[in-house]
């Protein structure tokens, strides 16, 4: 008897597993048809695609004793897809059925006005203006979401409107953030990934009786009309790049232009040979210092990932269970997302090595090497677009279909090619031309962006544009754009680069490289509109602080999280 969680094998559902925890309430999985029996208390943490919910739901003898669940009376408590499956059907996947307790059905976020996914921090508005915090719920704090799909607010409905409890605004679109009715409670957003004020929804949820938690009462039906502005904020992303150091120990480094080792020795004297690798901290301390300083998202990049397999990379997988288990914000792993052989010859594919992170409590894999590989393979495949065709087995691909588009990251590593302005090669549609005002590099040359692989150590016939093109045709979520030319410079981000990326593709863009001031975030969000802003070296040294960069976007009224 008691509280259960329901795991139908997809997914990152160890944060919520810590987050209970660490709540201080104690929970079994539901393992079988039978535990339904047993719980009195159920939450549903939904990760991924529609379909391989309720495939997973199906294939395990769970959908029918879930719904039987429901219809029963008893409390549940569904996020994300976990709230989604309440409804009847999802355009996601037409052919799935849903449970149909919510009279309604899910559609697609419109991208001509913004980037889909809806990927990042923001605000709910309450239906019934006489509540102002139920579940836990704070009308000023943000919450984290990340989906394509949604649930419209149907208020010409009766019957759908009476479960809409809270929206939120995402461009122009209104859609349910949470819904409530009897024993039902389900949020679109993750309280296990929205920081403390997430915390406190499932803290108010958890500590309700079952008695409250199975009566919560229909929501009149209220009319809702867009604002001229969302509540929807840029997000402020700290980066680790982790690797080995020379005593084997595991540590967060960071390089110039990719070069993690000192230029100098010990004694101050220029080095001859590579120094050793800097040592700017350990990752998980790290980690907890971002999260409690108000990152809104953090990233584990495992840097030599490509020298071996990361499945046998205990370590790098040691990292992210502590790290999940004290930051309660979305975290990107990345390096070495790829199919794998472990020395005694046993095979794992991408699909395998990525879900093996998700369980270790990762809300987001990035791929790097092995994108460029599969947009090399699909521009191969001539297609009408000019982008090519995957063929279903990039792990773009695989894990996108599994996992759902928005937890796979593609890591981007470009170079940039300095041509003389009169180039008439093939890049000739992508050229930047160098500024009067630009370095002395720049003026009066011409350049693209190349693409490379293994860390920036091999260069490949492909364009920037041509890979964020193609990734995002297979199915990756979101673009991670780094900078060789930028990184650790502190000169600001490639402006011209993240311009040329952002309006390449429809989803989210994260810029990379070169941060050296809390200026050059407003910059970069100012003059390319880019979803979130990345960067290493000036956190990691203290040079300057999140706070200090979420205080300049204040001041040059930009959205930020600042709960
Ligand atoms: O190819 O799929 O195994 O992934 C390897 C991953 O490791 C890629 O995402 C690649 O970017 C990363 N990586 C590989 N080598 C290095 C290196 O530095 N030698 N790090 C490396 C990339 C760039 C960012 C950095 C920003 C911001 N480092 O991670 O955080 O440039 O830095 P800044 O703010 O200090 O300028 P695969």
């Amino acid at each position: 008897m008691g509280l259960y969680l329901l795991d139908y094998g997809a997914g990152n559902v160890q944060s919520l597993a810590n987050s209970i925890n660490k709540l201080g309430h104690a929970f079994e999985w539901i393992s079988s048809p039978e535990d339904f029996h047993k719980a009195t208390s159920l939450i549903f943490p939904g990760v991924g695609a529609f379909e391989s919910a309720i495939d997973g739901l199906i294939s395990r003898g769970l959908y029918e004793p879930l719904r039987e669940y429901i219809a029963s009376g008893r409390p549940y408590f569904g996020i994300c897809i976990g709230m989604q499956v309440l409804f009847r059907s999802s355009l996601e996947s037409p052919t799935s059925t849903g449970l149909g307790i919510v009279p309604s059905d899910i559609g697609l976020f419109s991208n001509v006005d913004k980037s889909v996914p809806h990927m990042g921090w923001n605000s709910v508005e309450f239906l019934d203006p006489a509540e102002t915090a139920h579940e836990g719920i704070d009308p000023a704090a943000r919450y984290y979401f990340v989906h394509s799909f949604r649930a419209p607010y149907d208020w010409e409905h009766e019957d759908a409107a009476q479960w809409a409890h809270t929206t939120a605004q995402y461009g122009q679109d209104i859609f349910l953030a949470t819904v409530r009715k009897g024993n039902v409670f389900a949020c679109q957003f993750h309280p296990e990934k929205s920081g403390k004020a997430g915390l406190r929804v499932l803290d108010a949820w958890l500590r309700s009786s079952e008695a409250e938690r199975a009566t919560n009462p229909p929501t009149p039906r209220v009319a809702r009309h867009p604002k001229p502005k969302d509540g929807f904020t840029k997000r402020v992303v700290a980066c680790m790049d982790v690797r080995s150091n020379d005593a084997g120990d595991l540590v967060v480094t960071k390089g110039d232009q990719y070069d993690v080792r000192e230029r100098t020795g010990a004694d101050g004297v220029q080095a001859q040979a590579a120094g050793e690798v800097r040592n700017l901290g350990k990752p998980v301390a790290l980690a907890a210092r971002y999260y409690e300083e108000g990152a809104d998202e953090l990233c584990l990049m495992n840097i030599t990932s490509f020298r071996h397999s990361p499945l046998l990379d205990q370590p790098m997988l040691a990292v992210v269970r502590a790290a999940a288990e004290t930051v309660y914000v979305p975290l990107t792993i990345g390096g070495g997302i790829k199919d794998t052989v472990d020395p005694d010859g046993t095979p794992h594919s991408a699909l395998e090595v990525a879900g093996t992170y998700f369980r270790a409590g990762a809300d987001k894999v990035s791929i790097a090497t092995e994108a460029v590989f599969a947009v090399e393979k699909m521009r191969a495949r001539p297609s009408a677009d000019g982008i090519g065709e995957g063929d279903g087995t990039s792990a773009i691909e695989t894990i996108a279909h599994a996992y759902g588009r928005q937890a796979v990251v593609v890591s981007v590593d470009p170079r940039r090619v300095y041509v003389d302005p009169s180039y008439d090669g093939p890049y000739k549609d992508e050229l930047v031309f160098g500024k009067p005002d630009g370095t002395e590099k720049e003026r009066g040359k011409a350049w693209w962006y190349q693409c490379t692989v293994r860390g920036g150590r091999e260069d490949r016939p492909l364009s920037v544009a041509q890979l964020v093109k193609g990734v995002e045709k297979l199915g990756a979520g979101e673009i991670l754009l780094n900078s060789i030319d930028r990184d650790g410079t502190g000169l600001g981000f490639d402006l011209d680069l993240v311009a040329l990326v952002r309006r390449s593709v429809r989803i989210p863009v994260v810029a990379s490289s070169g941060a050296g001031r809390a200026a050059h975030f407003v910059e970069v969000f100012e003059k390319t509109g880019v979803e979130a802003a990345l960067a290493a070296g000036i956190f990691h040294r203290r040079e300057v602080g999140i706070d200090e960069v979420k205080a300049a976007l204040t001041a040059a009224d930009i959205n930020v999280r600042t709960a």
